[in-house]
């Protein structure tokens, strides 16, 4: 086996070139070696290498793409787990069943490849370690899965059938050092590239463009070996490499990401440059770029694509960037490796703040209490060193690159501060981020995640738990905050968004956050629409926990990010709508606010009856204005009034269309009036049946049976929810979900007891219990009906029994009607879901929408699709309109039951019945981000305590269109 002992070697790769800048041009010939290659899946490492030998037929073997993971292509299966190393944890050493794909490919050069010069082969990433042939000759190998790596091939070139040859392992010591919460994903998942190197090209060059806010000028340096001119024709600029020069620019920002179009010339070749001056430095404990303080508005973001695993295309990265401009995030943080280089192109050209982090997590260590971590082995260091290098080397020209992090979920160690050292030398104009050392001792920000409210809170008025070590607690403390990550978007969620955002921009050492993640990791799964953990029978796995993104897998952006854009919209707009003064505040770090126009509307009962321009002056960021409403329309005391305020793009941008919305605001003028409860009409019993005006009721029970003639089935008292994910997150202070607390208490098998029917002549009361099995908890529940023969008017008293120490899910009635009842209207918040502390995208207005659009399609079903603060809600079967009014309650409508919704793993398992199960809630329980992070705050949780609990609707049903 010693021709395996590169697999578990520690060190960095053999006969690979040492790392250098990635150029966005280059005049010098390339050739994409991307496309179809010969594959062949061995299961374990040691294959004979003959296959790598000038001649082997391998036309027997099938076809893989490439760029791409084999197991996603009909070879083996992907594997999910978080934090566990699927293999035994016994480093550098990995499993004998070693997963192995060999590759060939077979290519010409082009008729015009010149002759002389050196030749790169370059590897942008291959996971976890490859070993390469040209034409029968070995290479080298390398590992860093994330990585580029590349070799020098010239004399082994010829001009027709090169043979390449890669053999790539699934496993290798390397895999030790990636352990980041994903699928493991095999293969050659980034470009192949032959480049032309041709004598005197640039080896490697590194752009050094400052900016002096105080003088308006910036200064650019081009450092390259071999020398030769850097050219800037807009700036006037054309100087020899390593010669500064210093002129007056428009700085580059997230915000105005100014970019100079130049051109690097030595005596082989002509690399594009494009620069962005900017200075970003740590001081006043504040980060701040070009002098001015930066708050994050910050997304984690992973490489996924549902089909191709973290082999993405250029459109895809384009599409992710542009999601996040068009969603007001202007920063992310590359968890956990440094991309595909193009979406750092993408980053300088369109604008975000970027936290680059190397390939590096040893988070499974945690399971053996760290024992053996690479991070604290010196034996590891080359290794560790090797990664910050490669990281550092390619992406060192991007303006976007801010922040370097050393890696995620190491633990702490020497390895770290080496990484830190080196980092530092080479490149001191960026700042360095890690979040594991809570020392803080190789970092320049103190960074945590999921930290709670309140605690982040305290971090930012500088009351934070001290550090034992005085001299490690004064530093820290003199650091600026990051939550890295916060706010874990998986399922339906995250709850408490807002009030993060408002400790951000309330205390200036909270520079803001990274919300995990970007998008769920699903995989296109031909039974269950999207896999997940499991889903391919795994050993060990983590279920959906790779779902938790603020984008469904097919990119369709869910609630969680829709509110988070309006969490931190860049203006906001507050006031009284009666008085008409509207306090309009920048909260962009450098643009003022003429880049957009202002407009309002006016709204009565959800229906825009008037709209207008507004004028807002071109406030500078960090500044508010007043500005005053027109004056509003004749009062009408019977309708619900309010301005609707917009801040819209005045002028398409490279990231979205002129119009585009950037913030809005509501503001109430006139509560509007409350329908009077209908009164009037006596029970009258008849056989098994009691009528009482529009209702028709079962004597024995007093169930609801119709209303003007439309059957009801499953009327009674709901509190159940089919858990979301963050539901059955652990809680930090009770060891347990709130969903587990729920089941063991019986909230999901609620028994509905009976007690009395009382008819009157002016109502029809139902006594009843409701309870679980097995417990003496209950919620006294008592309905009281009266109607005036066209209106249904349901009254509904809750009193607990018994100390209830659990919040309930939900408070609320449940009824069915027939399914054909499909198209929806109402007039509430909308047009997208919102619970207690979520929604926050939800706007008031008169909505309408199928059954099927109500649906939330989170990938593990469960609890979702409520639209909250309903004056009324219409439901229609095309004849007939099903109405129920209520004074702010949200409803769900779905074909299939809560059970159904509980019990379904994947979204086929929901399938339509013949009832639409309309629940109608006058309380609920939030959502929080439990997950992984704090539960639902106190004052969005669903508390029963002994109080009684009231609340009332009226239904109608009338004939005629829609
Ligand atoms: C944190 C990880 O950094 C991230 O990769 C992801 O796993 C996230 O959790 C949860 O989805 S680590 C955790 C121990 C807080």
């Amino acid at each position: 086996m010693t021709d395996l002992a590169y697999l578990v070697d520690v060190s960095p790769g053999t006969g690979t070139l040492p790392p250098r800048a990635w150029p966005p041009g280059s005049d010098t010939a390339r050739l994409s070696l991307n496309g179809s290659w010969r594959f062949r899946l061995t299961p374990h490492a040691g294959a004979d290498t003959d296959f790598a030998a000038d001649g082997y037929d391998a036309s027997a073997w099938g076809e893989l793409r490439v760029p791409g993971h084999w197991v996603l292509q009909g070879h083996g299966a992907p594997a999910y787990t978080n934090v566990l190393y699927p293999f035994p944890v016994d480093p550098p050493f990995v499993p004998t069943e070693n997963p192995t794909g060999d590759h060939l490919r077979v290519f010409d050069l082009p008729p015009d490849w010149p002759a002389g010069g050196e030749a790169v082969l370059r590897f942008d990433g291959v996971e976890s370690c490859a070993r390469v042939w040209l034409n029968g000759t070995e290479l080298g190998e390398f590992k860093g899965s994330r990585l580029p790596h590349e070799f020098a091939v010239a004399p082994l070139l010829r001009e027709r059938g090169n043979v390449l040859a890669v053999r790539v392992h699934q496993w290798s010591s390397g895999s030790y050092l990636e352990d980041q919460d994903q699928w493991w994903l095999p293969g050659i998942f980034r470009d192949v590239t032959l480049l032309h190197r041709p004598e005197g090209a640039v080896r490697d060059h590194f752009v050094h463009a400052s900016y002096d806010h105080e003088s308006g000028e910036g200064t650019l340096r081009v450092d390259c070996e071999p020398a030769g001119r850097v050219l800037v024709p807009e700036l006037g600029i054309d100087t020899a490499t390593g010669e500064g020069v210093t002129v007056p620019v428009e700085p580059w920002s997230a915000e105005q990401p100014r970019l100079y179009e130049g051109e690097l010339v030595t005596a082989g070749e002509r690399v594009r440059l494009r620069v962005g001056f900017r200075t970003v430095r740590v001081e006043d404990g504040l980060i701040k770029a070009n002098g001015r303080a930066l708050l994050f508005r910050g997304v984690n973001r992973h490489e996924f694509h549902p089909e191709t695993g973290r082999a993405l295309d250029p459109e895809t990265m384009r599409e992710d960037v542009l999601l996040m401009k068009r969603h007001n995030i202007n920063a992310v943080r590359t968890s956990h490796y440094p991309p595909h280089p193009v979406f750092l192109d993408l980053c300088d050209e369109l604008g975000l703040w970027v936290i680059d982090e190397c390939d590096l997590e040893t988070h499974g260590f945690h399971a053996v209490d760290w024992r053996g971590n690479p991070v604290a082995d010196p034996r590891w260091t080359p290794a560790l060193l090797d990664r910050a290098a490669r990281m550092v080397e390619r992406d060192k020209n991007h303006p976007s690159v801010v922040i370097w992090s050393l890696g995620n979920e190491c633990g702490t160690g020497e390895g770290l501060t080496a990484m830190a050292a080196w980092i530092r030398e080479r490149d001191p104009s960026r700042p360095i981020h890690y979040e594991g050392d809570l020392s803080c001792k190789d970092t320049d920000f103190y960074s945590r995640m999921y930290a709670d409210h309140a605690e982040v809170a305290a971090i930012g008025r500088g009351e934070e738990q001290p550090l034992p070590d005085a001299e490690s607690d004064a530093r820290r403390r003199a650091m600026p905050f990051l939550q890295c990550e916060y706010a874990h978007a998986m399922g339906n969620g995250p709850g408490g968004l807002a009030e993060y955002q408002e400790l951000f921009e309330t205390y200036p050492r909270l520079q803001g956050g990274f919300v995990w993640e970007w998008i769920d990791h699903g995989l296109a799964h031909p039974e269950y629409g999207y896999a997940y953990g499991g889903d391919f029978g795994e050993e060990l796995h983590d279920g959906n926990f790779v779902c938790d993104g603020l984008l469904f897998p097919d990119r369709t952006p869910s609630p969680g990010l829709l509110d988070f854009k309006s969490v931190i919209q860049p203006v906001r707009m507050d006031g009284d709508g009666r008085d008409g003064v509207v306090r309009v505040r920048n909260l962009y770090d450098f643009a003022d606010l003429s880049h957009l126009e202002f407009t309002w509307s006016y709204e009565k009962d959800g229906v825009t009856v008037r709209e207008g321009v507004l004028d807002v002056p071109a406030v500078p960021a960090g500044e508010s204005a007043e500005v005053r409403l027109p004056a509003p329309p004749r009062r009408d005391p019977d309708a619900e009034t309010q301005w609707t305020l917009r801040a819209r793009l005045a002028k398409e941008t490279a990231w979205a269309e002129r119009g585009h919305v950037v913030a809005w605001a509501q503001l109430p003028v006139e509560g509007g009036m409350q329908l009077p409860d209908p009164g009037g009409a006596a029970p009258v019993r008849e056989g098994g049946l009691i009528t009482l005006g529009a209702g028709t009721f079962d004597a024995r029970t007093g169930t609801l049976l119709a209303v003007g003639g439309v059957p009801v089935n499953g009327f009674g008292l709901d509190v159940w929810r089919a858990p979301t994910d963050n539901d059955n997150g652990m809680s930090w202070a009770t060891g347990s979900s709130v969903a587990a607390r729920w089941r063991a208490l019986g909230l999901d098998r609620m028994q509905h007891r009976v007690d009395a029917v009382e008819s009157a002549p002016d109502a029809l009361t139902v006594r009843t219990r409701v309870a679980p099995a097995a417990s003496d908890l209950a919620l006294r529940t008592t309905y009281r009906w009266i109607s005036n023969g066209i209106r249904l008017a349901l009254d509904v008293l809750v009193e607990p029994e018994g100390d209830w120490t659990v919040p309930l899910p939900r408070l609320g009635v449940r009824l069915g009607l027939p399914v054909a009842y499909d198209r929806v209207s109402w007039f509430g918040a909308g047009p997208g879901e919102a619970y207690p502390d979520t929604g926050a995208a939800a706007m008031l207005g008169v909505w309408s929408a199928d059954v099927a659009g109500l649906q939330t399609p989170y990938v593990r079903p469960q609890e979702n699709g409520a639209r909250a603060d309903a004056r009324w809600l219409e439901l229609t079967d095309g004849q007939r309109c099903f109405k129920v009014a209520g004074a702010g309650f949200s409803f769900t409508a779905r074909p299939w039951s809560t059970a159904d919704l509980d019990a379904a793993q994947h979204r086929p398992d929901l399938v339509a019945g013949d009832t639409l199960w309309l629940h109608l809630d006058a309380r609920r329980q939030g959502i929080g981000s439990e997950s992984c992070g704090p539960g639902v705050l106190p004052e969005h949780q669903l508390k029963v305590g002994d109080q009684r609990h009231g609340f009332s609707f009226q239904f109608t049903v009338r004939e005629g269109d829609a």
